[in-house]
């Protein structure tokens, strides 16, 4: 039976009524911190954060929500990116990527990830491919605020290069991390997989992987490494919560380590970025409390500290409305 992504996000009916009961209390609340704290970006619309840590600042690339009130799936078209000195103050800059990039595509500015090596930003995105299911395509571009072109002229993953899961959007929300000098890049939805890029960064080395030891493993990856310990965040079951898994070894074995992320106000998903910035961890996710026309489809960038326990695990994120302090 053919089963489309929305359907298949919500068949947990039981979560779902959940979620609508939290999402009423959660807007009330982020109502009065709209223009501080936490949501960190409120002039447009923002999802799936993707954060970047290069020189002095950090780089923010989000998917825009373009999706009108009351909408019950996504529009996104662009991807857009802020920057900032402090984690406080955010310079929104003008959209450096659009699904337009990409001839071969045909729209879903999905979640992405941005990577620097030797001088250059590698953009790596989840769109639709013009020829059927989710794809990933890689831009790139001098500068991390762009602008970026499509790095290959056709996409990088296709639908039919995985099989660990049948359907058509296996292949999105990719994340990248270069270790000891190799680059892998991590992507799924239902199942997770890895492949090593070559030094290029615009094509694999090497066969596509299935990653084992992710409990209940939705979509979302997010990979980090810290004092020796390789660390793999994603979103379970739907509405999301953000659990995570680590291991000593970027080929596992992973061990799953839990919940990491409670449910986000007002929004099924609450997709993370962690980085580590002027020695401080941080937690970037989205809820849907900009306003009370916020939504799953109209989602908004929050940011929280992230603490390590001495053993290497992490505490479980507090989500707040007050936000970092200065
Ligand atoms: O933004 C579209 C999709 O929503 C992303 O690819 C998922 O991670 C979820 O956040």
């Amino acid at each position: 039976m053919f089963i489309d992504y929305i359907s298949f996000m919500k068949l947990n009916i039981k979560s779902i009524l959940f979620l609508v009961l939290l999402s009423g209390s959660t807007v009330a609340l982020a109502q009065t911190n709209a223009l501080k704290g936490n949501p960190v970006i409120t002039d447009k619309y923002t999802g799936d954060p993707a954060a970047m840590v290069f020189n002095d600042s950090v780089y923010l690339y989000v998917g825009h929500d373009e999706a009108a009130a009351n909408a019950t799936f996504y529009a996104m078209n662009e991807w857009l990116v802020y920057s900032s000195a402090d984690m406080i103050t955010w310079k929104a800059h003008p959209s450096p990527l659009s699904t337009k990039a990409f001839s071969w595509a045909k729209g879903d500015a999905w979640a992405s990830q941005v990577i620097e090596r030797n001088g250059k930003f590698y953009w790596y995105v989840a769109v639709e491919h013009a020829l059927g299911g989710k794809a990933i395509g890689v831009a790139v571009s001098d500068s991390p605020l762009g602008p970026f072109k499509d790095a290959l002229g056709k996409a990088l993953i296709t639908n039919e290069m995985t099989t660990a899961v049948k359907i058509s959007w296996d292949d999105i929300d990719p994340t990248v991390i270069i270790d000891e000098g190799q680059a892998y890049l991590f992507w799924g939805n239902s199942a997770c997989y890895y492949a090593k890029l070559a030094e290029s960064m615009t094509t694999l080395k090497g066969d596509i992987n299935v990653v084992n030891g992710l409990t209940n493993f939705t979509e979302a990856p997010w990979i980090h490494k810290r004092k020796g310990w390789y660390y793999l965040s994603y979103a379970v079951e739907f509405p999301e919560k953000i659990a995570y898994s680590m291991s000593r070894n970027i080929n596992g074995p992973w061990i799953y380590k839990g919940i990491l992320n409670e449910l986000a106000g007002n929004s099924n998903t609450n997709h993370q970025s962690i980085i580590d910035f002027k020695g401080k961890d941080y937690f970037i996710y989205h809820n849907g409390g900009r306003d009370s026309g916020g939504s799953s489809y109209r989602r908004s960038v929050c940011i929280d500290r992230l603490y390590y326990n001495k053993d290497g695990t992490i505490k479980r994120v507090i989500m707040t409305t007050e936000g970092l302090k200065k």
